[in-house]
């Protein structure tokens, strides 16, 4: 002890009077290291619907290790996305509303949790579908400059049957197979956490997988095996992949202190009349997903559009074998990580989620008090609003949809079929006065060239039925 005590009296005595700049470095470390913090896993599918899996009602669909991870987590019912690819993954990087991150064009000026938890010294990794870079390898919106040290994956979608990669800034090959995608992203995860982390720091890996986005496709170990047809092998292909990833996780030691969130982008393809027009999917192909009890589908501002299945698992801190019909919404993640990694949220701008930490632990019952329907509408509590000219992107026919307010009780009307607006004049008068309210309060500007989806004078003229090139 004492011969310790002497070498450390030297040290510093050494770097005061030799170099004095070094105890800069002891004090402030570029990247400290951070003790007792959680590592978070975002395990994110592609279009998938509310309906889709067995512990969401499925029928058809067969995933066990999903309904396992609901019994050893907690199952949230009332959880919102976006209604559509870019818009969803800007909102869940940034915590703000896509009228305010920027949805496909999120500019290199939105701050996400992955450049908080980076200045913290998290591992920060992004592994699958970027598309909040308008598409293209801008270098300034890529995961490298938003916060990721490490991407693997795609700037795009794979409307035309083709992903192209990226291992961080560089070009890294390309593939048709739409089939090998789900499993080469989890294998790229695991070995992430086998091989190219440190062990003594903290991580977040962010997953966000290509499917089940069209064009859909399996492997040849899951095609042609689900009641769910083509669809279903993907969806079961996906739950596979997941379970063998959640166990590399826990293989490690590390599950006690993961929280792993599984969660989908938006809601399911399913208007028939949109997608039967699709060209490109393999023979056979059903490439539908199931919105449950819920309205329409992806595109849509009814539930089916926004609200997805979402699995919170963290041992000892979420309560296991849990449902909760608390309003939760992506945007709450960037606060909620804050909370439980320690940094700070940007107060610079307006941030729309809040931290849920309570709810995920089981602490309060209740979630959000509101969530906003990008142009279209809000809820809040059990009540609804849709706006009579609320926006629907192309895949989420309406043709009999009058242009009206709509109110709905959602919970007693969970499929939006009863529209009490007359009967409800001033509960309508006070949805609309908290929407522009909430539409008030940013500063991006919503018809600004960047808050649009790429190339979209091609398409999104749904109502007269015409098709889009380019979906998401
Ligand atoms: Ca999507």
């Amino acid at each position: 002890m004492i011969r310790l005590g002497r070498y450390v009296i030297f040290l510093a005595v050494f770097s005061i009077v030799v170099c004095p700049s070094s105890m800069d470095a002891f004090e402030q470390p570029a990247e400290p290291r951070v003790e007792g913090k959680p590592n978070i896993l975002i395990i994110f599918t592609d279009d998938q619907g509310y309906g889709d899996l067995g512990c969401y009602g499925n029928k058809k669909n067969k995933t066990p290790r999903l309904d396992q991870l609901a019994k050893q987590g907690t199952r949230f019912t009332s959880f919102y996305a976006q209604t559509v690819c870019g818009p969803s993954r800007s909102a869940l990087l940034t915590g703000r509303y896509p009228r305010r991150s920027g949805g496909w064009g999120m500019p290199s000026s939105e701050i996400t949790f992955a450049e908080q938890m980076k200045k913290i010294g998290y591992q920060t990794a992004c592994i699958g579908k970027w598309d909040v870079s308008n598409r293209r390898p801008i270098i300034n919106r890529m995961p490298n400059a938003q916060g990721f040290d490490y991407f693997y994956g795609t700037l795009g979608a794979n409307d035309n049957g083709t992903v192209k990669f990226h291992e961080n800034n560089k070009a890294a090959g390309m593939t048709r197979d739409m089939g090998s995608l789900t499993k080469l992203y989890t294998d790229k995860a695991i070995e992430y956490l086998k091989e190219k982390r440190d062990p003594d720091k903290p991580f977040v890996l962010y997953v966000a997988h290509t499917m089940m986005h069209t064009i859909i496709d399996a492997s040849e170990k899951f095609r042609g095996k689900s009641k769910g047809g083509l669809y279903g092998d993907v969806v079961e292909e996906f739950d596979f992949e997941t379970g063998r990833l959640i166990d590399a996780l826990d293989a490690l030691g590390l599950g006690k202190n993961t929280l792993i969130i599984y969660t989908s982008d938006n809601g399911p393809w399913n208007q028939r009349k949109y997608t039967g027009r699709k060209k490109g999917h393999p023979k056979g192909a059903i490439f539908w997903g199931e919105a449950g009890p819920l309205r329409n589908g992806k595109g849509s501002c009814y539930e089916a559009g926004y609200r997805v299945p979402c699995i919170v698992r963290w041992p000892g801190k979420v309560p296991a074998g849990r449902t909760s019909d608390a309003i939760f919404a992506t945007i709450d993640f960037l606060p909620t990580f804050a909370k439980l990694a320690g940094f700070k949220v940007p107060d610079d701008r307006h941030i729309d989620g809040i931290d849920q930490t309570d709810l995920l632990f089981g602490k309060r019952k209740t979630g959000r008090e509101h969530f906003y329907y990008n142009r279209a509408g809000v809820r809040k509590g059990k009540w609804k609003f849709l706006k009579a000219d609320a926006h629907f992107h192309g895949y989420a026919i309406e043709d009999s949809r009058k242009k009206v307010d709509e109110l709905y009780d959602l919970e007693a009307d969970l499929g939006e079929k009863n529209n009490l607006a007359k009967k409800h004049p001033e509960k309508v008068a006070e949805l609309k006065a908290l929407m522009k309210s909430i539409e008030s309060h940013g500063k991006y500007p919503e018809t600004g060239p960047n808050s649009k989806p790429p190339r979209k004078k091609q398409g999104n003229k749904n109502k007269r039925g015409k098709q889009k090139k380019k979906t998401s």
